[in-house]
């Protein structure tokens, strides 16, 4: 078996399976359009040529010429469409399809794609300049374009009966071009000098001749790339039809979301990536604030903490009430003529109340009520909402311990009572005991107070969250539409090397 003709069998086993596939999601049509090609490839096999240039190049009064069909010219933009005309090849049941397209420079964006998707579409590409355009930039970029493309190509110049031999022989104006269009890789053996009037150096039959022999190479071919093509062109037309639902879909949820859909898979992804800057932009602003909010919260919560770390609640005469209270617990204590017991409890009753009532009011005066104050007004300037504000600054006011006798008796450790150094000792653990249970309250109402100062930030950013789940609806909506494009582009992508997509 031939090279080529395992390659029609394969390319055929392949389009069989795309056709199989387009099928079961529904592209019935466009399966039954793959198989009729695969059926009688010939019936079908077209070689197309699209001529492309400028306006009032002279395209539609070449391809006349070429073709013997007579197509509407004119001096003002004339051809608003693009429109086949097909000749017969000689010695074979092909097809020679001339496509005469609107103007490259048309402003309008219609004509401009329909041109577009015809030229790349297209198994040959004629660019037509008139004579005195040769060098216009648009027929240059569309000539680099295609040479990149590697697409069959042919430049023409037209209307060179406009040439004035008395000013510049022709051979060296067409080597002048020659030279100009080497740059991109054109070979002289493809461009032709033509016109609808006179002129010696016409090349309209050449150029003919030179079709008629690219249509025939490629038919000689078996046709394979060409019916490929078209096999591709159809399954895409499938692949298209199979999406728009779902692009269209997504794309309302982003109108939905972004006010209107994206034209294009780069619009989108211009849009994301406006949408990301500004989410990410909102979620800093965002985390900054709670961040700042939450340092200053603690901040406080630290100086309250350390207030009553600092608080003088024992100086010299309290500690020294202290010492006696419990230097009259040693078991040697007695006092009274007779030493009764009766008598020395007395004494060191009298003594653990002396040391708590000064203790008492030292911690009333030094430690609650300045750590109530400073409390009430952190509050206040903290700006949290009232209620939670008067239930701190309550709270704060209602810290309140119990210093009696009790609680100063509980804190001595009879077994240490005959150490000479405990007395001392022993007023450092009143004093810390009352600071921890001072610090227990302090604690729960600095919870309390972080809490609502957050609270309060959150609410002061309802602005800044609402606009980030805005953006961030924005962004997962741009995200599902692109997601669909690129599954779309990849199943192009698959049908285009004759593989089943996966979607
Ligand atoms: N002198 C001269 N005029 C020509 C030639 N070919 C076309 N023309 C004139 O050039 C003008 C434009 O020709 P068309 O064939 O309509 O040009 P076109 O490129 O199809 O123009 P659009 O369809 O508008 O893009 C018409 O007035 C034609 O008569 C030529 O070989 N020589
Ligand atoms: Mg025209």
């Amino acid at each position: 078996m031939s090279k080529t003709m395992e390659s029609t069998l394969e390319m055929g086993r392949q389009y069989e399976r795309i056709a199989a596939w387009l099928e079961s999601v529904g592209g019935g049509v466009y399966a039954r359009r793959l198989l009729d090609i695969l059926a009688d490839p010939a019936a079908e096999s077209t070689f197309t040529v699209a001529f492309c240039g400028l306006f009032s190049a002279g395209k539609s009064s070449l391809v006349s010429a070429l073709s013997g069909t007579r197509l509407k010219t004119g001096a003002n933009p004339t051809t608003a469409d693009v429109e086949g005309v097909h000749m017969s090849l000689p010695g074979s049941t092909g097809q020679l399809q001339l496509l005469d397209t609107p103007g490259i420079d048309s402003t309008d964006e219609r004509h401009k794609e329909a041109t577009m998707n015809a030229l790349y579409q297209a198994d040959c590409v004629v660019i037509v300049a008139d004579y005195q355009h040769v060098e216009a930039e648009e027929n240059l970029e569309l000539l680099h374009a295609f040479v990149e493309e590697g697409k069959r190509l042919a430049f023409v110049v037209h209307q060179i009966d406009k040439h004035l031999e008395s000013e510049l022989p022709f051979v060296q104006f067409a080597d002048s071009v020659y030279s100009v269009l080497a740059d991109y890789g054109i070979a002289e053996d493809t461009i032709f000098f033509t016109t609808v009037g006179q002129s010696p150096h016409n090349q309209l039959p050449a150029l003919r001749s030179w079709l008629v022999a690219q249509a025939e190479s490629e038919m000689a071919n078996g046709g394979v790339e060409n019916v490929r093509r078209r096999l591709v062109d159809v399954a895409k037309e499938g692949v298209a039809a199979y999406f728009d639902p779902l692009v269209q879909a997504a794309g309302e949820a982003v109108a939905k979301a972004c006010g209107s859909a994206p034209l294009s898979a780069d619009e989108a992804v211009s849009w994301l990536d406006r949408e990301a800057e500004k989410l990410r932009h909102l979620r800093e602003q965002y985390d900054t604030g709670m961040q700042a909010a939450r340092d200053q919260a603690q901040a406080t919560r630290e100086s309250w903490l350390r207030l009553i770390e600092l608080a003088q609640i024992a100086p010299y005469d309290t500690t020294e009430k202290g010492r006696i209270y419990v230097e009259s617990l040693r078991p040697e204590f007695k006092v009274g003529l007779f030493r009764s017991a009766q008598k020395t409890d007395a004494e060191r009753l009298r003594r653990a109340e002396a040391f708590a009532k000064d203790i008492a009011e030292r911690v009333h005066n030094y430690l609650l009520t300045p750590l109530a104050n400073q409390i009430a007004s952190d509050v206040r300037q903290a700006g949290i909402d009232p209620a939670t504000s008067a239930r701190l600054a309550d709270g704060a006011a209602a810290i309140h311990i119990d210093v009696d006798v009790e609680y100063v008796s509980r804190v001595v450790k009879p077994g240490a009572l005959v150490s000479s150094q405990y007395p001392y000792q022993y007023v450092k653990d009143v004093v810390a005991r009352i600071k921890r249970d001072a610090l227990a309250t302090a604690a729960d109402l600095a919870e309390q107070f972080v809490a609502a100062c957050l609270a309060k930030c959150e609410d002061e950013q309802a602005t800044t969250r609402a606009d980030m789940e805005l953006a961030s609806d924005r962004c997962a909506a741009l995200q599902a539409y692109l997601d669909i494009c690129a599954r779309e582009q990849r199943a192009f992508d698959l049908v285009a090397a004759g593989e089943v997509p996966s979607v």
